[in-house]
Protein backbone atom coordinates (compact mmCIF):
# COMPACT_ATOMS: atom_id res chain seq x y z
CA UNK A 1 0.00 0.00 0.00
CA UNK A 2 1.23 3.56 -0.92
CA UNK A 3 1.00 6.49 1.70
CA UNK A 4 -0.72 9.39 0.92
CA UNK A 5 2.51 11.50 0.93
CA UNK A 6 3.56 8.95 -2.18
CA UNK A 7 0.58 8.77 -3.59
CA UNK A 8 1.03 12.89 -4.00
CA UNK A 9 4.68 12.87 -5.20
CA UNK A 10 3.72 10.38 -7.98
CA UNK A 11 0.72 12.62 -8.77
CA UNK A 12 3.15 15.87 -8.85
CA UNK A 13 5.69 14.17 -10.84
CA UNK A 14 2.99 12.93 -13.46
CA UNK A 15 1.64 16.19 -13.76
CA UNK A 16 5.33 17.38 -14.57
CA UNK A 17 6.26 19.50 -10.98
CA UNK A 18 9.91 19.53 -11.55
CA UNK A 19 11.05 22.37 -8.64
CA UNK A 20 9.93 22.58 -5.42
CA UNK A 21 10.03 25.04 -2.60
CA UNK A 22 9.36 24.18 0.77
CA UNK A 23 8.86 25.32 4.33
CA UNK A 24 8.06 22.23 6.98
CA UNK A 25 4.70 22.03 9.02
CA UNK A 26 4.62 19.41 11.58
CA UNK A 27 1.55 17.47 9.46
CA UNK A 28 3.97 17.39 6.70
CA UNK A 29 7.12 16.92 7.26
CA UNK A 30 7.14 13.20 6.23
CA UNK A 31 5.85 14.77 2.39
CA UNK A 32 8.56 17.16 2.57
CA UNK A 33 11.58 15.15 2.96
CA UNK A 34 9.79 12.13 0.56
CA UNK A 35 9.31 15.36 -2.19
CA UNK A 36 12.91 15.99 -1.70
CA UNK A 37 14.18 12.89 -2.90
CA UNK A 38 12.38 12.72 -5.83
CA UNK A 39 12.06 16.65 -7.28
CA UNK A 40 14.47 19.09 -6.77
CA UNK A 41 14.04 20.97 -3.60
CA UNK A 42 14.96 24.24 -2.05
CA UNK A 43 14.38 24.53 1.66
CA UNK A 44 13.02 28.11 2.05
CA UNK A 45 13.12 30.96 5.33
CA UNK A 46 10.22 32.42 4.53
CA UNK A 47 6.69 31.62 2.03
CA UNK A 48 7.62 34.67 0.16
CA UNK A 49 10.59 34.41 -1.18
CA UNK A 50 9.17 31.11 -2.27
CA UNK A 51 7.12 32.73 -4.76
CA UNK A 52 10.20 34.54 -5.79
CA UNK A 53 12.29 31.62 -6.36
CA UNK A 54 9.16 29.84 -7.77
CA UNK A 55 8.77 32.74 -10.35
CA UNK A 56 12.50 32.78 -11.30
CA UNK A 57 11.97 28.89 -12.36
CA UNK A 58 8.90 29.45 -14.44
CA UNK A 59 11.02 32.12 -15.95
CA UNK A 60 13.51 29.51 -16.86
CA UNK A 61 11.01 26.84 -17.86
CA UNK A 62 10.27 24.86 -14.70
CA UNK A 63 6.99 24.21 -13.78
CA UNK A 64 7.28 24.87 -10.06
CA UNK A 65 5.14 24.05 -6.78
CA UNK A 66 5.58 24.94 -3.23
CA UNK A 67 4.94 23.08 -0.11
CA UNK A 68 4.05 25.19 2.84
CA UNK A 69 1.48 25.54 6.09
CA UNK A 70 -1.50 27.41 5.87
CA UNK A 71 -0.37 30.22 8.36
CA UNK A 72 2.84 30.78 5.33
CA UNK A 73 -0.01 31.70 2.85
CA UNK A 74 0.19 34.90 5.10
CA UNK A 75 3.40 35.23 4.72
CA UNK A 76 3.39 35.36 1.12
CA UNK A 77 0.42 37.40 -0.09
CA UNK A 78 2.52 40.57 -1.83
CA UNK A 79 4.14 38.40 -3.82
CA UNK A 80 1.47 36.03 -5.20
CA UNK A 81 -0.09 39.12 -6.45
CA UNK A 82 1.96 41.55 -7.56
CA UNK A 83 4.25 38.64 -8.77
CA UNK A 84 3.47 35.42 -10.03
CA UNK A 85 -0.52 36.47 -10.63
CA UNK A 86 0.53 39.74 -12.23
CA UNK A 87 3.51 38.45 -14.60
CA UNK A 88 0.91 34.96 -15.47
CA UNK A 89 3.39 33.02 -13.94
CA UNK A 90 2.34 28.84 -12.54
CA UNK A 91 2.35 28.30 -9.35
CA UNK A 92 0.71 25.43 -7.74
CA UNK A 93 0.97 25.50 -3.95
CA UNK A 94 0.17 22.77 -1.65
CA UNK A 95 -0.79 24.17 1.54
CA UNK A 96 -1.11 21.69 4.84
CA UNK A 97 -4.66 23.14 6.39
CA UNK A 98 -4.24 23.71 10.29
CA UNK A 99 -6.96 25.13 12.78
CA UNK A 100 -9.70 22.45 11.64
CA UNK A 101 -10.30 19.30 12.49
CA UNK A 102 -9.10 18.90 16.19
CA UNK A 103 -6.31 21.36 15.77
CA UNK A 104 -4.69 21.63 19.26
CA UNK A 105 -2.20 24.56 18.73
CA UNK A 106 -5.13 28.01 19.10
CA UNK A 107 -2.86 29.77 17.23
CA UNK A 108 -3.13 28.01 13.98
CA UNK A 109 -7.14 28.08 13.91
CA UNK A 110 -7.77 32.35 12.46
CA UNK A 111 -5.40 31.64 9.35
CA UNK A 112 -6.25 28.07 8.97
CA UNK A 113 -9.84 28.76 9.17
CA UNK A 114 -10.04 31.59 6.75
CA UNK A 115 -7.61 30.61 4.10
CA UNK A 116 -10.25 29.48 1.58
CA UNK A 117 -12.26 32.50 2.02
CA UNK A 118 -8.74 34.80 1.91
CA UNK A 119 -7.59 32.72 -1.43
CA UNK A 120 -10.94 33.81 -3.27
CA UNK A 121 -10.64 37.40 -1.87
CA UNK A 122 -7.61 37.55 -3.71
CA UNK A 123 -9.55 35.93 -7.11
CA UNK A 124 -7.45 32.97 -6.81
CA UNK A 125 -8.47 29.26 -7.13
CA UNK A 126 -8.29 26.33 -5.30
CA UNK A 127 -8.94 22.89 -4.44
CA UNK A 128 -10.25 21.15 -1.23
CA UNK A 129 -8.57 18.00 -0.63
CA UNK A 130 -9.95 15.79 2.15
CA UNK A 131 -8.70 12.53 1.49
CA UNK A 132 -5.94 10.70 -0.86
CA UNK A 133 -8.73 9.69 -3.72
CA UNK A 134 -8.94 12.77 -4.73
CA UNK A 135 -5.70 13.40 -5.73
CA UNK A 136 -6.09 11.44 -9.35
CA UNK A 137 -8.52 14.74 -10.05
CA UNK A 138 -5.41 17.18 -8.95
CA UNK A 139 -3.48 16.08 -12.55
CA UNK A 140 -5.82 17.84 -14.52
CA UNK A 141 -5.81 20.87 -12.63
CA UNK A 142 -1.72 21.40 -12.21
CA UNK A 143 -1.98 20.91 -15.94
CA UNK A 144 -4.17 23.84 -16.60
CA UNK A 145 -1.89 25.64 -13.82
CA UNK A 146 1.72 25.33 -15.64
CA UNK A 147 -0.49 25.24 -19.96
CA UNK A 148 -2.10 28.66 -18.93
CA UNK A 149 0.55 30.49 -16.10
CA UNK A 150 -2.28 30.07 -13.29
CA UNK A 151 -1.67 30.29 -9.52
CA UNK A 152 -3.49 27.07 -7.68
CA UNK A 153 -3.91 26.37 -4.22
CA UNK A 154 -4.34 23.22 -3.07
CA UNK A 155 -5.64 23.19 0.76
CA UNK A 156 -4.79 20.03 2.21
CA UNK A 157 -7.07 18.90 5.20
CA UNK A 158 -4.96 17.30 8.19
CA UNK A 159 -7.32 14.09 7.62
CA UNK A 160 -4.77 13.35 4.96
CA UNK A 161 -2.36 12.60 7.20
CA UNK A 162 -3.90 10.07 9.62
CA UNK A 163 -2.82 6.96 7.81
CA UNK A 164 0.62 8.35 7.11
CA UNK A 165 3.50 6.09 7.97
CA UNK A 166 6.18 8.35 6.13
CA UNK A 167 8.49 9.65 8.71
CA UNK A 168 11.46 12.46 8.92
CA UNK A 169 14.94 12.07 10.70
CA UNK A 170 16.78 15.06 10.50
CA UNK A 171 20.51 15.37 9.67
CA UNK A 172 23.03 13.54 12.07
CA UNK A 173 25.84 16.17 11.72
CA UNK A 174 25.50 19.36 10.06
CA UNK A 175 28.33 21.57 9.91
CA UNK A 176 27.77 24.94 10.54
CA UNK A 177 29.06 28.71 8.64
CA UNK A 178 31.62 29.85 10.73
CA UNK A 179 32.01 33.59 9.01
CA UNK A 180 34.90 34.57 10.76
CA UNK A 181 37.31 31.89 8.69
CA UNK A 182 36.13 33.04 5.42
CA UNK A 183 38.63 36.51 5.86
CA UNK A 184 38.37 40.27 6.60
CA UNK A 185 35.58 42.31 4.74
CA UNK A 186 36.31 44.98 2.68
CA UNK A 187 37.50 48.20 4.08
CA UNK A 188 34.40 50.48 3.40
CA UNK A 189 35.10 54.04 1.56
CA UNK A 190 32.94 56.98 1.49
CA UNK A 191 30.46 56.80 -1.64
CA UNK A 192 31.15 58.73 -4.77
CA UNK A 193 28.29 57.47 -7.20
CA UNK A 194 24.90 57.43 -7.22
CA UNK A 195 22.39 54.01 -8.25
CA UNK A 196 22.18 55.36 -11.98
CA UNK A 197 26.31 56.02 -12.40
CA UNK A 198 27.27 52.34 -10.76
CA UNK A 199 24.70 50.90 -13.29
CA UNK A 200 26.60 52.86 -16.03
CA UNK A 201 29.86 51.26 -14.63
CA UNK A 202 27.93 48.11 -14.87
CA UNK A 203 26.33 47.98 -17.60
CA UNK A 204 28.61 46.26 -20.14
CA UNK A 205 29.01 43.20 -17.74
CA UNK A 206 25.48 42.45 -17.83
CA UNK A 207 25.64 41.84 -21.82
CA UNK A 208 24.03 38.47 -22.67
CA UNK A 209 23.15 37.44 -18.93
CA UNK A 210 19.69 37.27 -17.38
CA UNK A 211 19.67 40.51 -15.25
CA UNK A 212 16.86 40.56 -12.72
CA UNK A 213 16.10 44.09 -11.39
CA UNK A 214 14.88 45.31 -8.48
CA UNK A 215 11.68 47.34 -8.78
CA UNK A 216 10.76 51.46 -9.26
CA UNK A 217 13.19 54.01 -10.09
CA UNK A 218 17.02 51.04 -10.73
CA UNK A 219 14.56 49.23 -13.33
CA UNK A 220 13.66 52.73 -15.03
CA UNK A 221 17.28 53.84 -14.50
CA UNK A 222 18.35 50.45 -16.08
CA UNK A 223 16.10 50.35 -19.35
CA UNK A 224 17.62 53.64 -20.26
CA UNK A 225 21.45 52.68 -19.15
CA UNK A 226 21.24 49.52 -20.90
CA UNK A 227 17.81 47.62 -22.05
CA UNK A 228 18.22 44.04 -23.18
CA UNK A 229 15.71 41.29 -23.50
CA UNK A 230 17.28 39.85 -20.89
CA UNK A 231 16.26 42.22 -18.40
CA UNK A 232 13.70 40.96 -16.17
CA UNK A 233 11.96 44.24 -14.83
CA UNK A 234 10.40 44.02 -11.75
CA UNK A 235 7.28 46.54 -11.10
CA UNK A 236 6.12 45.01 -7.83
CA UNK A 237 7.05 42.51 -4.95
CA UNK A 238 9.40 44.41 -3.20
CA UNK A 239 12.11 42.21 -1.60
CA UNK A 240 11.79 39.39 -4.67
CA UNK A 241 14.82 40.41 -6.87
CA UNK A 242 17.34 38.24 -5.68
CA UNK A 243 14.63 35.37 -4.85
CA UNK A 244 13.70 35.25 -8.46
CA UNK A 245 17.46 35.63 -9.67
CA UNK A 246 18.16 32.87 -7.38
CA UNK A 247 15.36 30.25 -8.91
CA UNK A 248 16.63 31.82 -12.34
CA UNK A 249 20.22 30.85 -11.55
CA UNK A 250 19.08 27.28 -10.14
CA UNK A 251 17.41 26.38 -13.30
CA UNK A 252 19.84 27.47 -16.11
CA UNK A 253 23.31 27.27 -17.36
CA UNK A 254 23.39 31.19 -18.13
CA UNK A 255 25.28 33.70 -15.62
CA UNK A 256 21.98 35.73 -13.57
CA UNK A 257 22.84 39.67 -12.24
CA UNK A 258 20.44 40.53 -9.66
CA UNK A 259 20.36 44.26 -9.30
CA UNK A 260 19.11 44.68 -5.99
CA UNK A 261 18.72 47.74 -3.06
CA UNK A 262 19.50 48.10 0.46
CA UNK A 263 15.85 48.71 1.78
CA UNK A 264 14.73 45.38 -0.54
CA UNK A 265 17.62 43.28 1.07
CA UNK A 266 16.04 44.45 4.28
CA UNK A 267 12.57 43.72 3.56
CA UNK A 268 13.63 40.06 2.50
CA UNK A 269 17.16 38.81 4.30
CA UNK A 270 16.62 35.69 5.15
CA UNK A 271 16.68 35.13 1.41
CA UNK A 272 20.23 35.38 1.79
CA UNK A 273 20.77 32.05 3.57
CA UNK A 274 18.68 30.21 0.79
CA UNK A 275 21.29 31.69 -1.54
CA UNK A 276 23.90 30.55 0.40
CA UNK A 277 22.58 27.60 0.92
CA UNK A 278 21.49 26.45 -2.90
CA UNK A 279 25.10 28.10 -3.86
CA UNK A 280 24.20 28.61 -7.25
CA UNK A 281 27.59 29.09 -9.41
CA UNK A 282 26.32 31.59 -11.62
CA UNK A 283 24.78 34.05 -9.47
CA UNK A 284 25.93 37.47 -8.87
CA UNK A 285 24.10 40.02 -6.48
CA UNK A 286 24.96 43.64 -6.65
CA UNK A 287 23.17 45.43 -4.19
CA UNK A 288 23.42 48.89 -4.51
CA UNK A 289 23.46 50.52 -1.10
CA UNK A 290 22.40 54.46 -1.17
CA UNK A 291 21.45 53.80 2.56
CA UNK A 292 17.93 54.90 1.35
CA UNK A 293 14.57 54.18 -0.06
CA UNK A 294 15.20 56.09 -3.36
CA UNK A 295 11.90 55.03 -5.13
CA UNK A 296 9.59 57.04 -2.47
CA UNK A 297 11.82 60.34 -1.79
CA UNK A 298 15.04 59.24 -0.40
CA UNK A 299 13.73 58.42 3.15
CA UNK A 300 16.90 56.71 5.57
CA UNK A 301 17.21 52.92 5.89
CA UNK A 302 18.97 51.20 8.21
CA UNK A 303 22.05 50.61 6.31
CA UNK A 304 22.37 54.88 6.91
CA UNK A 305 22.73 54.05 10.55
CA UNK A 306 23.89 50.00 11.70
CA UNK A 307 23.47 47.67 8.87
CA UNK A 308 26.62 46.50 7.17
CA UNK A 309 25.03 44.71 3.67
CA UNK A 310 28.76 42.97 3.02
CA UNK A 311 28.48 41.43 6.50
CA UNK A 312 24.78 40.67 6.81
CA UNK A 313 26.01 38.06 3.23
CA UNK A 314 28.84 36.76 4.74
CA UNK A 315 26.94 36.12 8.31
CA UNK A 316 24.29 34.22 5.85
CA UNK A 317 26.80 31.93 4.50
CA UNK A 318 28.07 33.92 1.22
CA UNK A 319 31.50 33.45 0.63
CA UNK A 320 32.43 35.52 -1.90
CA UNK A 321 31.70 39.16 -1.17
CA UNK A 322 33.30 42.54 -2.07
CA UNK A 323 32.32 45.99 -1.28
CA UNK A 324 32.83 49.16 -4.13
CA UNK A 325 32.43 52.43 -3.72
CA UNK A 326 34.05 53.98 -7.25
CA UNK A 327 33.53 53.22 -10.56
CA UNK A 328 36.90 51.66 -11.01
CA UNK A 329 36.23 49.41 -8.11
CA UNK A 330 33.01 48.16 -9.51
CA UNK A 331 34.93 47.22 -13.20
CA UNK A 332 37.39 45.73 -11.04
CA UNK A 333 34.63 43.40 -9.15
CA UNK A 334 32.80 42.37 -12.48
CA UNK A 335 35.81 42.01 -14.80
CA UNK A 336 37.48 38.92 -12.68
CA UNK A 337 34.39 37.63 -10.81
CA UNK A 338 35.19 34.25 -8.48
CA UNK A 339 32.76 31.52 -8.35
CA UNK A 340 29.20 32.57 -6.72
CA UNK A 341 26.99 33.23 -5.28
CA UNK A 342 29.14 36.65 -5.49
CA UNK A 343 27.81 39.22 -3.57
CA UNK A 344 28.59 42.98 -4.60
CA UNK A 345 28.27 45.76 -2.37
CA UNK A 346 27.96 48.89 -4.06
CA UNK A 347 28.33 52.09 -1.80
CA UNK A 348 25.51 54.86 -2.90
CA UNK A 349 25.23 58.27 -2.88
CA UNK A 350 21.47 58.53 -2.77
CA UNK A 351 19.13 60.34 -5.34
CA UNK A 352 17.47 59.31 -8.57
CA UNK A 353 18.06 59.91 -12.59
CA UNK A 354 15.12 61.62 -13.98
CA UNK A 355 14.37 59.00 -16.97
CA UNK A 356 10.97 57.81 -18.42
CA UNK A 357 8.91 54.80 -17.43
CA UNK A 358 9.81 51.50 -18.46
CA UNK A 359 7.56 51.60 -21.90
CA UNK A 360 7.01 48.14 -22.45
CA UNK A 361 4.47 45.57 -21.00
CA UNK A 362 5.00 43.45 -17.71
CA UNK A 363 4.28 40.65 -20.08
CA UNK A 364 6.19 41.44 -22.78
CA UNK A 365 8.95 41.64 -20.48
CA UNK A 366 8.13 38.22 -19.27
CA UNK A 367 8.18 36.36 -22.49
CA UNK A 368 11.31 38.36 -23.88
CA UNK A 369 12.96 36.83 -20.87
CA UNK A 370 11.55 33.45 -21.28
CA UNK A 371 12.67 33.62 -25.18
CA UNK A 372 16.38 34.11 -24.18
CA UNK A 373 16.41 32.12 -21.23
CA UNK A 374 14.84 29.15 -23.92
CA UNK A 375 17.95 30.13 -26.05
CA UNK A 376 21.04 27.67 -25.48
C1 LIG B 1 5.70 45.80 0.04
C2 LIG B 1 6.01 47.19 -0.44
N1 LIG B 1 6.28 48.16 0.45
C3 LIG B 1 6.60 49.40 0.01
C4 LIG B 1 6.63 49.69 -1.33
C5 LIG B 1 6.99 51.07 -1.83
N2 LIG B 1 8.34 51.07 -2.39
C6 LIG B 1 8.59 50.93 -3.71
S1 LIG B 1 10.18 51.01 -4.12
C7 LIG B 1 10.62 51.28 -2.51
C8 LIG B 1 12.03 51.58 -2.11
C9 LIG B 1 13.00 50.47 -2.43
O1 LIG B 1 14.21 50.83 -1.84
P1 LIG B 1 15.57 50.14 -2.22
O2 LIG B 1 15.37 48.69 -2.38
O3 LIG B 1 16.61 50.57 -1.26
O4 LIG B 1 15.89 50.67 -3.67
P2 LIG B 1 16.26 52.16 -4.18
O5 LIG B 1 14.97 52.71 -4.78
O6 LIG B 1 16.74 52.96 -3.03
O7 LIG B 1 17.30 51.93 -5.20
C10 LIG B 1 9.50 51.28 -1.67
C11 LIG B 1 9.53 51.49 -0.20
C12 LIG B 1 6.30 48.63 -2.22
N3 LIG B 1 6.29 48.82 -3.54
N4 LIG B 1 6.01 47.42 -1.75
Amino acid sequence: MQYPEEKLISTMEMAGVDFLCTLPCDRIKGLIDLAARKIRSTPLTREEEGVGICAGAALAGRSPAMVVQSSGVGNMLNALMSLVSFYELPLAVFVSRRGVGGESIAAQMPMGQALPGLIESLGLEHTLIGDASQFAAIKETLERVYDEGRVHFFVMSPALWECSGAGYEPPADIEPCDAARLGPLSPRTKPRLRRYEFLKAAAPFLEEKAVVCNLGIPSKELYHVKDQPSNFYMLGSMGMATPIGLGIALNTGKEVVVIDGDGSLLMNPGTLATVAGASPKNLTIIAIDNGSYGSTGGQPTYTSACVDLEAVARGFGIRNTVKVSSAEKIVEALSSPPEGPYFVHALALPGNEKVPDVPIGHLEVKARVQEFLRRT
